[in-house]
């Protein structure tokens, strides 16, 4: 089918779910035809991607962790970007400055982050549908994908961006829903688990799969409140999820008392990210941004202790939050795990200094760790 065929089929069809009542006795047809609307969609999108996936922006990663700076054109990017790392990235007072990704490199507390402008994205009305795909593959590769946005129309830019990352098949703060559906060469739809059954009966999920063209396929639901659209969501293959957050750029163009509304705003309705206020260009909260990003990678230092020395507190070890001592051990040596015997501990994590541990002990930031080896 030509593009504007699918895209027409698949206005016709949202139309017809549009005026569709959804009750008992249609709930089965509504499941299938939303199948039918998800699988046009990917076709429109698959053939409208212009190339494959990873081609255009592609880059190569560095250091410790990927932070993507995403958001309209000329909310200030490039100039946080310039401010933030050492790179210069083209700043202009008009729209489509950074045509292409500019990386940076950040070294801070001890790690090296490399940090992205991305491409503008911008409203669908001059949006190709290629074009979210080549950012999409660049966000794929982040670790972190920072929302930057105007403070002069916060919600506008929130609500665009989200659909348009949504589009691109992007999650942000969100889980993948706990639903396992796999295709088989035989069998029909067959559904060994279903804890939604309540409100989503094993007819209406193999409705809505044949909707989306699968006829031989295993569905395990483990979630209890899954949806219709969370089946359509596990069908996928291309949804990537990931952590983001809202940066607030231009915080100088206005004053205290109106930041706080703005934020207020903001919170209520997005509750899903945390917020930070900066102003790129008057250098405002710039060293706290850095932190912030910092924590919310999920980055902690551990010191380490030889025995009878002090702890090394100039020369932190980086690890992740959730990390072990096993893990811990893995960033000294590679050999360290097998001679392992057992590690000393002091600080958070620790129910008492020096408290005697084991490898699946996790560790917690500041922590003071000891090993012993053979
Ligand atoms: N008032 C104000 N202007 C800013 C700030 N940061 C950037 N700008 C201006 O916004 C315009 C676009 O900036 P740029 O970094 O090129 O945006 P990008 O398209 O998102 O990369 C430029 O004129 C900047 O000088 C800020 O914190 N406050
Ligand atoms: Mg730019």
């Amino acid at each position: 089918m030509a593009n504007e065929v699918l895209q027409a089929k698949i206005e016709e069809l949202e139309l017809e779910l549009k005026n569709t009542k959804v009750n008992k006795r249609t709930e089965a047809a509504v499941g299938q035809l939303k199948g039918k609307i998800a699988k046009l969609k990917e076709e429109l999108e698959a053939k409208s991607g212009g190339g494959s996936r990873g081609e255009g922006f592609a880059v190569k990663k560095e250091g410790d962790a990927t932070v993507g700076l995403l958001g309209k054109p000329s909310v200030g990017k490039s100039t946080l970007l310039g401010k933030v790392t050492n790179k210069e990235s083209k700043i202009g007072a008009y729209e489509f400055t950074t045509l292409d990704c500019v990386p940076g490199l950040l070294h801070f507390k001890h790690t090296n982050l490399q940090i992205l402008d991305l491409p503008g994205i911008i409203d669908k009305a001059a949006d190709n549908r290629g074009f979210g795909k080549k950012v999409l593959s660049v966000v794929r590769a982040c670790d972190l994908v920072v929302l930057v946005i105007d403070a002069r129309r916060p919600i506008e830019d929130i609500e665009m961006l989200l659909r348009e990352t949504e589009n691109s098949q992007i999650k942000f703060n969100q889980d993948p829903p706990n639903i396992q559906v796999r295709r088989m060469s035989h069998g029909a739809v067959n559904i060994p688990l279903n804890n939604s059954s309540d409100n989503l009966p094993n007819e209406m999920v193999a409705e809505v799969l044949k909707g989306m063209g699968y006829v031989n396929a295993e569905v395990i639901i483990h979630e209890k409140d899954a949806t219709v659209d969370d089946v359509i969501e596990a069908c996928y293959s291309n949804i990537v999820y990931k952590k983001a957050v809202l940066c607030i750029n231009k915080i100088d163009l206005f004053s205290v008392e109106e930041l706080k509304k703005i934020r207020d705003e903001i919170q209520e309705k997005y509750p899903q990210f945390e917020l930070f206020g900066i102003s790129a260009e008057a250098e405002v909260n710039i060293e706290k941004f850095k932190d912030f990003i910092w924590d919310q990678l999920g980055f902690m230092w551990v010191y380490l202790k030889e025995q009878r020395k002090d702890p090394d507190l100039e020369k932190p070890l980086v690890v992740h939050q959730g990390d072990t001592i096993k893990d811990v051990c893995e960033k000294i040596h590679k050999d360290l795990l097998k001679k392992f015997r057992y590690a000393k501990i002091k600080g958070r994590s620790a129910k008492f200094d020096w408290q005697r541990v084991g490898l699946e002990h996790k560790v917690e930031d500041r922590d003071i760790v000891e090993i012993y080896a053979r």
